[in-house]
């Protein structure tokens, strides 16, 4: 079984997140999202509308996941990849770069494009300018 991992928060979700996670799964047989805490969306200066619990029960409804965890620090990837016996990290191509050290775990590591117009805070700044 080729197990994928992807990391994020996943604020009210939308089709970039969907098209990221229907991707990710394409790598693998068994996809986990480690998702943002509340506490570490602050350490990454985000605030998300939803909560974590909320968050955490619409991206368990998706098809593509099979399993959510927390994601609580910037430092838990290697022991994830570990944990969770992961084969593939695929992440979307804002990030490219940031995460080739979990290469030397012997993983592979995909960024993949990320979808155009489309972000929670253009959702957030359309509405507010509604
Ligand atoms: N994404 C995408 N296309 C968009 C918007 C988002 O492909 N139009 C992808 C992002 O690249 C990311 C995932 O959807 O792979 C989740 O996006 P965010 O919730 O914004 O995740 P982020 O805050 O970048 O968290 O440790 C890693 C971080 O937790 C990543």
């Amino acid at each position: 079984m080729k197990r994928v991992i992807t990391y994020g928060t996943f604020d009210l979700l939308h089709y970039g997140h969907i098209n990221l996670l229907r991707r990710a799964k394409q790598y693998g047989d068994y996809l986990i999202v480690a998702l943002s805490t509340d506490e570490f969306n602050k350490e990454k200066g985000k605030k998300s509308y939803f909560s974590y619990e909320k968050r955490k029960m619409l991206v368990e409804a998706i098809r593509y996941v099979d399993l959510v965890i927390p994601e609580k620090n910037w430092n838990q990837k290697i022991t994830d990849i570990k944990e969770y016996h992961i084969d593939t990290f695929v992440i979307g191509d804002d990030w490219k770069g940031k995460f080739d050290y979990l290469k030397d775990e012997g993983i592979n590591v995909v960024y993949l494009p990320r979808t155009p117009e489309i972000s929670t805070s253009q959702i957030k700044s359309d509405l507010y300018n509604k």
